[in-house]
């Protein structure tokens, strides 16, 4: 009998110490500075969001994004494969749970996206005719756009079209519609969602030369009096190789054509990789040093990425006229693609905050930049 209330005691002592340690994080995490607020005369501060955090499965990080950010973009949910997995079938299930989110928690949405060459659905690879391609690409974004008009914020009209020269890339939408897909999506865009702002989104775009075929698009959708109100630049970049005057320039030559400039998917990868961008299409093979920091980032590299962050924002700040937005691509670094992308299961490290939410030293120089 004794044995056994001492037993339920200790489970209780368990239980409230447990509850007790969850109050003191949470706690903590009101206390340090928060990114929205810090930059909220400058530019919005956003992240990508999961299934688990748009279906609110923790509360406290619930609590934490809503503190942290004022903008989200779906991570996956409202690629084309996911919203309309059959020819005449959509799931908005998750689409709409992410406009109540958005909704509850003042986070404006940028829906993305509706045309890329990737993660399509599978029945497309079943067709082969320009007039099927057609009626896919129109009733795709007329469904989706209208649905989503004044609940989304903006959308990434169209999704990579670019090679890295800057000519166009080989995708099913330019095989069978040609070139001026592009223009077409912004037409039809514009058509089913007039009270929603449209951007053009690429990785590696503030390149030179993929700039430049960046610059032509812009120009061509203007000049066929269709509207196109940004540009966003993902910014997948490496740490200690930022290249910030590539991306002053782009800044510069972008929001010259009068468009608005974002940096979309922003983090900074520390982990090995022999190529820049990020083409999901690309893959790398493990080897012995490809995950070299299993348990903890080393200092030196901790203190460069910190440098890193501070240098892009200060940049930011400089041109906090252009930018309208900064996204982070994911909240903390558990969350990021870049864990299994280019090779799966390494620990990597590229955002402001740690896997339990903390903030990482490159978290509180980005928040220094502001005076
Ligand atoms: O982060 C996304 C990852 O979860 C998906 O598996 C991947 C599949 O295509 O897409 C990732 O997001 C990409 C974004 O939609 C477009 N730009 C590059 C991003 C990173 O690959």
């Amino acid at each position: 009998m004794l044995l056994k209330k001492l037993a339920i005691t200790t489970r209780t002592a368990v239980l409230l110490l447990a509850n007790l340690s969850l109050l003191h994080s949470a706690a903590l995490a009101q206390t340090i500075p928060s990114l929205r607020d810090t930059f909220k005369k400058d530019f919005g501060i956003g992240t990508a969001l999961n299934n688990a955090q748009i279906n609110e499965t923790n509360p406290q990080t619930t609590a934490f994004i809503a503190r942290q950010f004022n903008m989200a973009t779906p991570e996956n949910i409202m690629k084309s494969a996911l919203i309309h997995p059959g020819w005449d079938t959509y799931d908005f299930e998750m689409a709409d749970k992410l406009i109540a989110f958005g909704k509850k928690h003042d986070i404006k949405i940028n829906g993305h996206t509706l045309i890329w060459h990737s993660q399509l659905p599978a029945f497309i690879r079943g067709i082969h005719s320009k007039d099927s391609i057609q009626t896919f690409f129109t009733n795709h974004i007329k469904t989706v756009a209208s649905r989503y008009d004044g609940k989304v914020f903006s959308w990434d009209v169209v999704n990579e079209a670019l090679n890295e020269d800057g000519t166009m890339r080989k995708s099913v939408f330019l095989q069978y519609l040609g070139d001026d897909f592009v223009t077409e999506a912004f037409r039809l865009a514009q058509q089913a969602a007039p009270k929603t702002e449209l951007y053009y989104n690429d990785y590696n775009n503030e390149q030179p030369k993929k700039r430049a075929g960046c610059i032509d698009l812009i120009r061509k959708i203007k000049a066929a009096g269709v509207r196109i109100d940004g540009v966003g630049i993902q910014g997948h970049w490496h740490v200690g190789r930022i290249p910030l005057k590539d991306i002053e320039e782009s800044i510069l030559q972008y929001a010259a054509l009068g468009v608005k400039v974002m940096f979309t998917e922003l983090d900074i990868e520390v982990l090995p990789r022999n190529f820049q961008g990020a083409d999901v299409g690309q893959r790398m093979t493990a080897n012995a040093q490809s995950n070299p920091y299993p348990t903890a980032l080393p200092d030196s590299v901790q203190t460069q990425l910190a440098a890193d962050y501070e240098a892009l924002f200060k940049l930011f700040l400089k041109h906090k006229d252009k930018i309208t937005r900064v996204t982070f691509w994911g909240v903390n670094d558990g969350d990021s693609w870049l864990n299994n992308w280019p090779i799966r299961g390494r620990t990597s490290y590229p955002l402001l905050f740690d896997r339990k939410d903390q903030p990482k030293p490159a978290f509180y120089k980005v928040i220094a930049t502001v005076k």
